[in-house]
This record gives structure tokens, C-alpha cells and sequence, in this order.
């Protein structure tokens, strides 16, 4: 794509440059763009994005991940948000994004609820709408041209077998499994499928969920919900944390209350489960048996959204939902895989290796321009 704009702006810089109208300032596409008012030719495409917050690394990767790629180098100028977890704000960001009459509107909604009436004005302006990440509960799906994001309720469920083979290859009944649900933003998309997976097969498997408490997808309200859970529920043995940052904040409650982290349940560890499996650090833990298990949650959506509005302005119809695949990291060879509704996931080996890979990338920054496999 990047080569293709350039090529693109590069043929619109001689162009013009030969009939005189840019004078000898052939310069990189981005400079153009930078410096020079728009020719139609080059007129950028403009993209509103409303952006739930900052709370997460996994948020912050998203973030960077939309941002590298709609760039004036790649002809879009972006307005961007941050809604600081506000649905409030949200709802202003997008109606500034109407009144500026921007090409694209794209939303990360905080939660599922409570987007009707913007959704609409946003829809009689003429604006297309594209979700990302979490979804919208909307009374006319027309309100919207399409989604991209998770199935987090196969994540939990991912999670929740390879739980259930953890305990059957280490000898736990399934009774003297005490689990504490650290739940995510209450209403997110994230938050119900999780919580919903757990729920379904603590039921069919016969776990006992101690706790199911608000954590925020924050570190401290990660740690915060451990240390009053370690005082209340001293059987607890499980702790299920929505996302990392929450899990971060677990181990140190966990460690500051003098209690071992760990897989050894049967010897009075802790066991820390996690969600997204974004940063090194993460995959660290999961090497360390810090963190005994995540299911990955990919965040790099920047490539697939900029896909959908190629295909809207190539008058393309995109495909209404469209999930995302992906990983379960474990440091465990014995669970090679695991099976949901009939298909079967491999889980993923974390190695040293795997973990130098993500921290170059992340070094480099091409973890957050890495272009998925399915965008194409
Ligand atoms: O798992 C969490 C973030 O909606 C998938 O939100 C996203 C979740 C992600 O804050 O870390």
C-alpha cells in the first residue's frame, strides 16, 4: 500500500512538475502533503477515529497501530480522539466528526449500548460509520457499514479448555478449583464475551467462581481487586484476569500479600490467567509462570480498517462482521492444543525466542504496522 501511494503521489509530483505548476519541488509524498495544499488529485482522504481511551497496552498498540497507517504519506489526514473511557465523549467526538464532514467515521466503542441517536445523525450526514474492537448493540445494523474486531467469547472459552486440560493432566478436581473473575469494562464487548466463557464452563465443568469483581482493564484496578479478593476468599487459587494490565496488577497484589504466583495450585500457588498477549513483558510472565496462560487479543487493526475504506471508496460492500484469528500463549508443552465447538486451536509455545521476536518488533515499531495474514 505504502509503495503504491508513493508511486501515486510521486507520478502526481512529475506530472505537475513538468507542466510547470509545482515548480522544481519534487520532494517525498509526505512532504507534499505536509507543505503543499491538496491538488484534487492528491485531496486526503479524511478519518474521524474515536478512540475509547488509553487504559491498556493493548489500547495504546491499537492506538499506534490506526495511526501508522492513516498518515498523509498514505493520503489520509486523521482526526484523532481519545475519549478517556467516556461514552459522553465519544458521542461529542463524533458529532465534531460530523460537523467537520470528514470521509470516514471510525468508532472504538467503550461499551455496546447507547449509540442509536449518533449513530443515526452520523448516518442522515452521509458519513460512513466502521466499527472496530468492540461492538455496537444497535436497532438498525445499517447504522454501521461494518465491523472488525475479536470473538472474545472464544478467547474465554480457549482459555477455559485449556484451564480444564491444565487441571485433568496435573491431577485438580475440578471442586478445589476457587476461581476470582477480574472483569473488564463493565458493557464492553471485551468484558461480556469473557466473563460469559468463564461463566458457561465453570457451569459445565463444576468450578467454583468465588468473586466476580470490576477491574477496568487497569493495572491498578487489577491490583486493587486481588488484595481485597486475597483478604475475602483465602481459598481463591485462580485468579482470571479480564486483560495484562489487570494480571500485572494481580501478581504484585498477589506478591505483596507474601502469597507465591504460579501453575502449582496444588501446593498453594496462585495461578494468574490474562487476555491480549501484547507486550514482551507479557509473554515474559507467561515464561516465567507468572501468567499461566493468555489468550491473545489482537490489536492490530490499523491495515484491516484502512482495507475497508479502500473497498467503500472502491464501492466495494465489505464483509458486515469480520473477526480476527488468534493465539493462546502457554509456556506448557503438554497442551498442544486445544478444541472449541469442533475446531481445533493450537496453543502457542512461549519461548524465548518468541518473546526476543516481539521485543524487536516492538523496538523497531513493526508490531504495530505488521500487516495480519487475513486483511488481504
Ligand atoms: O483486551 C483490553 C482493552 O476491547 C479488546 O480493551 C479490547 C480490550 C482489551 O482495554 O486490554
Amino acid at each position: 500500500m505504502k509503495k503504491k501511494s508513493l508511486a501515486l503521489i510521486l507520478c502526481c509530483s512529475l506530472f505537475f512538475s513538468f507542466l510547470g505548476a509545482c515548480g522544481a519541488n519534487i520532494g517525498s509524498g509526505m512532504g507534499d502533503h505536509a507543505t503543499e495544499p491538496a491538488t484534487e488529485e492528491e485531496k486526503l482522504t479524511v478519518v474521524g477515529f474515536s478512540q475509547v481511551g488509553a487504559e491498556s497496552d493493548w489500547r495504546s498498540a491499537n492506538t499506534e497501530s490506526m495511526k501508522s497507517v492513516f498518515t498523509a504519506y498514505n493520503g489520509y489526514e486523521l482526526i484523532f480522539d481519545d475519549a478517556q473511557q467516556k461514552q459522553t465523549n465519544q458521542i461529542m467526538a463524533i458529532r465534531n466528526f460530523i460537523q467537520q464532514e470528514v470521509d470516514y467515521i471510525v468508532l472504538a466503542p467503550v461499551t455496546e449500548t447507547g449509540w442509536d441517536t449518533v449513530l443515526q445523525e452520523a448516518h442522515d450526514a452521509g458519513i460512513p460509520v466502521i466499527i472496530v474492537d468492540r461492538m455496537v448493540d444497535v436497532s438498525d445494523s445499517r447504522l454501521f457499514e461494518c465491523w472488525v474486531g475479536s470473538n472474545f467469547e472464544l478467547e474465554a472459552r480457549k482459555m477455559c479448555e485449556w484451564l480444564r486440560w491444565f487441571c485433568v493432566k496435573h491431577n485438580i478436581l475440578a471442586e478445589d478449583v476457587y476461581i476470582a473473575d477480574i472483569q473488564g469494562t463493565i458493557g464492553a464487548s471485551a468484558q461480556i464475551g469473557r466473563t460469559e466463557g468463564l461463566q458457561k464452563a465453570a457451569r459445565e465443568y463444576g468450578w467454583n467462581i468465588v468473586a466476580t469483581v470490576e477491574g477496568e482493564f487497569t493495572r491498578a484496578k487489577g491490583y486493587e481487586a486481588t488484595q481485597q479478593l486475597l483478604l475475602k476468599y483465602p481459598k481463591m487459587n485462580v485468579v482470571y484476569c479480564e486483560n495484562d494490565n489487570e494480571a500485572f496488577g494481580a501478581i504484585e497484589a498477589i506478591r505483596d500479600a507474601g502469597k507465591q504466583v504460579g501453575s502449582d495450585i496444588k501446593n498453594g500457588e496462585i495461578m494468574v490467567l490474562s487476555f491480549d498477549g501484547v507486550k514482551p513483558e507479557a509473554l515474559q510472565d507467561v515464561l516465567d509462570d507468572s501468567i499461566s496462560c493468555i489468550a491473545e487479543c489482537n490489536p492490530l487493526h490499523g491495515p484491516r480498517v484502512e482495507a475497508i475504506i479502500r473497498k467503500l471508496q472502491n464501492g466495494e460492500t465489505p464483509q458486515k462482521y469480520e473477526y480476527v484469528d488468534e493465539d493462546v500463549f502457554s509456556a506448557y508443552e503438554e497442551i498442544e492444543n486445544v478444541i472449541v465447538d469442533s475446531k481445533e486451536y493450537p496453543i502457542t509455545l512461549v519461548t524465548p525466542e518468541l518473546i526476543e521476536r516481539r521485543r524487536a518488533e516492538y523496538d523497531t515499531g513493526s508490531y504495530v504496522e505488521e500487516l495480519p495474514d487475513n486483511v488481504y
